[in-house]
This record gives structure tokens, sequence and C-alpha cells, in this order.
């Protein structure tokens, strides 16, 4: 199983809604027949690269009498591809042991198949480690939504801008560097249309390897047809425009899109919105040691007027951000500031 979550978690891999799944198959007397990984939605899974691996290094009765090994439940479905759980069988594999039971109804079932059809099946073999290599996707799957990750930067009271409107500076090069990082993690990127009126943000991953996420906005209003996100966006960037304020409605609609992660980087209103909703999964907050005193706060009204009632979170990381040499080369870098340590802080929701 060790082996087989290694396959999963092969990097670079670009796997749009698909979870990281790892296959390997033995025979009877336990040595490797074959191994696969699943590259991605579209692509044969885990269990149908191995097999295939297997038929071509040892012939078409390869897999008769062997064990597989599977960091997911074998899927049941057609959906892109067919049921792994009838390739296993049609092949003759005898035993399979898999980590996670498959989280999506559509595709759950394959243990189940496997067993009427008389094979050992043992689910759960470090079903904990496989999880967490999936983590997000399985939260999702669970939710019938995509994961809400918010992303914030403030000072230390809560400003996200002065009252001129000025932002830019007030996290530091290396905590900007870590969003884009952020970024790349992500499917979706998701903005009010406010924001794009006041700040026209491009929203598009610099500095990293992967596929750019899609640019999402949300609100009623038309988006200036000058502004970055309405004009074609570099190669494979795309954008779409969610006219509603409800964030139940954006959600849906971003999971009809097939999106799994969404990174809320909108204003204080959108972030109240979504928070009100009990929609928003995570915070990555990165804070600067700063004092504005005034300026837009980083959340609208939560509806809160006594202690008790505040939204509380658990710190899940807090990483201390040095500040690099980009930050010291700025020309106003050190003077306004800029070369400051920042931190950042991984939050969850507090479960009750
Ligand atoms: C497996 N092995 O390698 C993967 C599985 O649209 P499809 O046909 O690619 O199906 C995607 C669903 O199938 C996915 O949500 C998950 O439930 C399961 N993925 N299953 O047995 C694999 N990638
Ligand atoms: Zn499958």
């Amino acid at each position: 199983m060790q082996r087989a979550l290694t396959l999963a978690a092969t990097p670079g891999l670009d796997l749009g809604p698909n979870p990281r799944v790892g296959c390997v198959l033995l025979d009877a007397g336990g040595a490797t027949l074959a191994e696969g990984f699943h590259r991605g939605a579209g692509t044969p899974h885990a269990e149908v690269v191995a097999l295939t691996n297997a038929r071509h290094a040892h012939g078409d009765d390869a897999a008769r009498g062997a064990t597989a090994v599977v960091t997911l439940e074998p899927c049941a479905h057609t959906g892109r591809t067919g049921p792994c759980a009838d390739a296993l069988r049609d092949a003759g594999v005898t035993r399979v042991v898999y980590a996670q039971p498959d989280p999506n109804p559509a595709a759950a079932g394959g243990a189940g198949v496997l067993i009427g059809a008389g094979v050992d099946v043992v689910g759960g073999v470090g079903a904990e480690d496989a999880r967490e290599l999936n983590r997000v996707w399985s939260t999702a799957v669970e939710l019938g939504r995509p994961v809400v990750t918010w992303k914030v930067a403030t000072t230390l009271d809560g400003r996200t801008a002065a009252v001129d409107g000025t932002s830019r500076w007030i996290t530091s090069a290396a905590a900007r560097r870590d969003v884009h990082r952020l970024r790349a993690e992500v499917d979706t990127v998701l903005v009010g249309t406010g924001t794009v009126l006041d700040d026209d943000p491009a929203l598009t991953v610099r500095d990293a390897d992967g596929p750019q996420p899609l640019r999402a906005v949300m609100g009623r209003r038309d988006l200036p047809a000058t502004s970055r996100l309405a004009a074609p966006g570099p190669d494979g960037v795309e954008t779409c425009h969610l006219r509603t304020h409800d964030p139940h409605e954006a959600l849906a609609e971003l999971w009809r899109l097939d999106r799994r992660h969404v990174l809320l980087e909108g204003g204080a209103t959108l972030a109240a919105a979504f928070l009100r909703a009990g929609l928003v999964d995570e915070i990555v907050a990165y804070v600067a040691p700063a004092l504005l005193g005034a300026g837009p706060p980083a959340v609208g009204d939560l509806g809160v007027t006594t202690i008790a009632d505040a939204a509380r979170f658990d710190l899940v990381d807090a990483t201390v951000l040095e500040p690099t040499t980009d930050d010291l080369s700025t020309p106003d870098g050190p003077a306004s500031g800029l070369a400051a340590t920042n931190v950042r802080l991984t939050l969850r929701p507090r479960k009750e």
C-alpha cells in the first residue's frame, strides 16, 4: 500500500476533478507484476493502467489469481471510463486490498461488486493516509460542493487597505509569492464584482508550474470591458462570471463546472456572505506587522453582537514568512516597512 500511495502521489499531474489513485498488482507469491496510477480526468483509472501494464509485460492472463492493492475503492460506475471493479474481476484478480472507501456516491460500490463475484476484498488498509492524499477532493465529494479556502491579507488590526485605497504594500513580497503558490494549488479563484471594479486584479498564477485556476467573478454587475478579467487572459486562463449574490448558488454552479477547490479572494462583503452561509472550510490569513487604525476591514458584518456568537476557528498551522531579497530590493520596500516578517495562519472552523 505504501508503494501504491507513492504512485498515487506522483508529482506534476493535472488531475482536474479526479482524485490521486495508485495501484500495485502482485502475483500469488507476492512479487510485483505491474503498477499504475491515475493521471487525471478522462484518462484510464489506476487499476486499468496496472492491468494494461501487466498484460504488456506478462501476457493476457497476467493478472489471473493476482492481488490488486489500490489506494481507493475500485469504482463501480461508467463515468469518463468503465468500471474498475468489472475490469479487475474480468482479469481474474482474486484478491483486492484497498485503502479509502470511495466517497463519490456515483462511483462507490466496487467493493460489493467484487465480493459478489467471489473476490476476497479487504478495505481500509492505510485509509487515513489515502484520505489525506486526497483531503480536499474527499471533502468536496462528501459535501457535494467545492471546498472553500478564504485567503485574506491584513494588518494587525485586520485592515486590508488604507483609507485612500492603497493596499499594494500591506504584506511582504514573500507573503505575496506564497499566495501564488496557494493559487496554483486550487482549481478556481473567486472574487466579487466589487473587487474587479476596485482593484482590477489579474488573478493569474505567476512563478508556478501547473494549470491556471479558473478565474470566477461573482455578482450581478457587468465587468468593465477594460478590466483585466474581461480581456482574454494569457494562454490557458479562463474566466467565468457567476451572476448571483448567493454563495450557495455560486458554489453549485462551480460544482457543475467540475470545480473542487475554490480560493476566495474577494473583499469584505463576499467573505462575510460565505462565512454567514457556513461555506468557509479553511482560512489562510497573511498578517503584516503594521497598524492602519482605519480603512476597510477584512470581513463585513457577520451578524455577531455578543462574544458567544463569535465565529471561532482552530489553528492548523502558523508559519513565519521571513523577508526575501525581493522585499529588500523593492525600491520603496525597506522605506515602506515592506521588508518585514509576516505570519501565515491556516485555520479551520471549530466543530461544535
Ligand atoms: C478508481 N480508480 O484511478 C480513479 C477513480 O469520470 P471518471 O470515469 O474518471 O470517474 C471518476 C471517479 O471515479 C472519481 O470521482 C472517483 O470516484 C473514481 N476515481 N476510481 O477506481 C481511479 N481515479
Ligand atoms: Zn475506476
